[in-house]
């Protein structure tokens, strides 16, 4: 990377609707907030912008059920999130929001620059209309099932489920959210972004990013391989930003038209705020400024393809040039899910716990290249065994034998050994090991080497005894207690973007001036003090966590699960018995795989050619998500021989396999037979 170049972080704008969890925090602010510490600590040109979304459907479902304003809604949310980003210590320039006036004023800019530039075109569509709510069910206020993967409860704008977004009017037995009635359709007109004209402008664009993330760029392609469609970006609301032109009085721009033009209101916002009211310019109009959004995987299609061609279409703005997206933090081994209340909020959190360890385990666990898991206790071991045993371990037998046995100056260096070498040489080397994994987004990495830093460190007071030597050799003591402070006072600087918290408690302990954060990261690399320099009495930079601590936190969990499947779970009671006979309608037989491959258009389902005695068939199952076509290949299955053939996305299935499936849809296993038994046997 150019060291010049302004850099300009961005974190997505969370919806104002409810408060923020862990999976928000793993997917963007946490990993955004450690880039921009450390780059801050490299004196780069950097500021980090963020803010409420406050306007979309979710917004005002939320208001509806709680029966206040939306404007109630996004007032009390804006402040939970700031507040807890605060605690967190996530350090944003400018956290905004989008209910601002120069907010409106700058989306309505750009959307009558894209309509004046040919970027958008108008359509008369069909759209559910709830009779009984006398309104468009635009986005969110229509579910149905998900004509893709037929998952129960899919949104009109996308199947949380399968993640395609969804034409409303392909939703399955649509019902209105707020009152449950089936709507109607009615035409009703929008302006639509002219994505399908411009998509070889999009993958021109694409195609020069090959530095992005494998999981980003290989889900951008998908998308393009598949053909763009036009997206609406205006709709039947109330609430949002109005759309600027005339006959359009009652209807709004897109949330996901606005919400990313809140990074440069927010940043104008910044520059007002700074007494610079035109600062924000040398950033978005300095097409060499590295603009990078962090964001969690499911919105990556609006950062990577949507957003970008608005900005094209706009042509004066700087486009992204990284998208460091993550993929899904999930909790004790299940997803997270904010409407069942699955979740470890933030808020919650932050009442009982310090924030450095919840830090530390999302950033070693951080969901960079596949989903990952916080279970808490994972957390109390990361805290108990990594954080306490390991880095607070080696700081405080430092400093406490600095302020037992030298009164607290740090005594000096005399002659060194191979040992001290080695542990100054890796003093000098660590922080930029650290540094180049943040340049890569590559925060796990780095955290590990920071601690590596520790554990070495640990050895090396081991190894050098100085409890012995105090009395057999001061001057050596003398010597290994020197290098030991040089590495606390470079731990100090180098935990500062992960451990916020702990490394200014550190600094403070280590007597040194001013704020950590305010250090220059290089400064890690010699970390050496004054002749003579007296530290302050030492503290526990970590507390362990017990276990009555963390159980009821466990067990909170353990009950949302246990409820929701006693009700998902049709109960086996003698009210929904079969008879035999019913049951021997039903003809299972074992098949095995021949030949496995996906449907196009299609990304959960699979096509499979069985045999079955002495058939083959074609079966279409909906498990691509959970089985690559090749692992199916040579496998024992069962399926139902008998039932009526289908045609699935147009694709005829002569059968269905048996999975077992949890009701959320997040895993599935394949039903198979434990030894090889001839295909076309019954199963009875
Ligand atoms: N508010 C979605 C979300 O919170 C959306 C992000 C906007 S970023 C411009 O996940
Ligand atoms: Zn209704």
């Amino acid at each position: 990377m150019k060291k010049n170049k302004k850099i300009l972080v961005t974190a997505a704008l969370p919806y104002a609707n409810g408060p923020i969890h862990l999976g928000h925090l793993a997917g963007a602010y946490l990993p955004a907030d450690i880039y921009v510490r450390y780059q801050r600590a490299r004196n780069r040109d950097i500021i980090f912008i963020c803010g409420s979304d406050e306007h979309g459907v979710p917004i005002t479902i939320a208001a509806e059920r709680q029966n206040v304003t939306p404007q109630a809604i996004v007032d009390k949310y804006y402040q939970i999130h700031k507040d807890s980003f605060e605690k967190f210590g996530i350090q944003f320039d400018n956290y905004s929001r989008t209910s601002l006036k120069i907010h409106h004023k700058m989306s309505q800019d750009i959307f009558l620059k894209l309509h004046g530039k040919g970027y958008l075109s108008e359509k008369t569509t069909t759209q559910f209309y709830c009779e009984h709510c006398d309104r468009f069910l635009a986005d969110r206020y229509v579910e149905g099932i998900c004509p893709f993967c037929n998952h129960e409860g899919a949104r009109g704008d996308q199947c949380e489920s399968c993640g395609r977004s969804i034409d409303q009017i392909e939703l399955i037995e649509p019902h209105c959210v707020t009152c449950g009635n089936k709507p109607v359709i009615r035409e009703t007109s929008h302006w639509f972004l002219n994505l399908k004209h411009y998509q070889h402008q999009i993958r021109d664009y694409l195609d020069k990013q090959n530095h992005w993330k494998e999981n980003v760029k290989n889900f951008c392609y998908g998308w393009l391989n598949t053909g763009l469609e036009d997206r609406a970006v205006t709709r039947d609301l109330k609430w949002g930003v109005p759309v600027p032109l005339p006959g359009y009085e009652d209807k709004v721009l897109y949330v996901w038209f606005d919400a990313p033009i809140g990074y440069i209101s927010s940043t104008i916002e910044w520059s007002q705020k700074i007494g610079q009211p035109e600062k924000w310019k040398d950033y978005w109009l300095d097409k060499e400024t590295r603009l990078i959004h962090f964001i969690g995987k499911d919105n990556i299609v609006f950062h990577a393809i949507i957003w970008p061609l608005i900005l094209m279409g706009h042509g004066d703005y700087v486009l992204p040039s990284d998208i460091p997206a993550n993929e899904f933090l999930n909790l004790e081994g299940n997803k997270l899910s904010t409407s069942k209340n699955y979740a470890v909020w933030l808020d919650e959190y932050l009442a009982k716990f310090p924030p450095d360890p919840l830090r530390y385990c999302i950033a070693v666990n951080a969901p960079e290249t596949k989903d990952s898991d916080f279970s808490w206790k994972d957390f109390q071991t990361r805290n108990n065994s990594e954080l306490a045993d390991i880095l607070g371990n080696f700081v405080n037998r430092t400093l406490t034998f600095v302020n037992k046995n030298f009164d607290s100056k740090i005594p000096e260096a005399g002659e060194l050994d191979a040992l001290d070498q080695k542990m100054l040489t890796r003093i000098r080397k660590t922080p930029n090991r650290v540094g180049n994994f943040l340049e890569n987004f590559e925060v796990r990495k780095a955290l590990t080497n920071l601690m590596d830093l520790a554990r070495f460190a640990n050895k090396y007071f081991n190894d050098q005894t100085p409890w012995s030597t105090i009395r057999e050799n001061p001057e050596k003591c003398k010597t290994t207690l020197n290098i030991c402070c040089r590495v606390c006072k470079s731990l100090a600087i180098l935990m500062q973007p992960f451990l916020p918290f702990s490394a200014e408690k550190l600094w403070s302990i280590l007597n040194q001036e001013g704020v950590v954060s305010d250090c220059q990261w290089d400064d890690a690399a010699e970390a050496d003090f004054p002749p003579g320099f007296t530290i302050n009495s030492t503290a526990i930079l970590f507390e362990k966590i017990e276990d009555d601590q963390i159980q009821p936190e466990i067990d909170k969990l353990k009950n949302i699960i246990a409820k929701r499947s006693t009700e998902d779970q049709p109960e086996v009671s003698k009210n929904n018995l079969i008879s035999y006979d019913e049951f021997s309608k039903v003809q299972l037989r074992v098949a095995r795989v021949l030949e496995a491959e996906r449907v196009e258009k299609a990304d959960k389902l699979l096509k499979l050619k069985i045999e079955l005695g002495d058939e083959t068939r074609q079966i279409v199952a909906g498990i691509a998500p959970y089985y690559q076509p090749s692992e199916l290949v040579g496998k024992l299955i069962v399926v139902v021989a008998n039932l009526e053939p289908a045609k699935i996305r147009g694709i005829e299935s002569n059968g269905m396999l048996l999975a077992a499936s949890l009701d959320d849809r997040s895993r599935l296993a394949l039903v198979t037979v434990d030894s090889d038994i001839t295909t076309g046997a019954k199963i009875k």
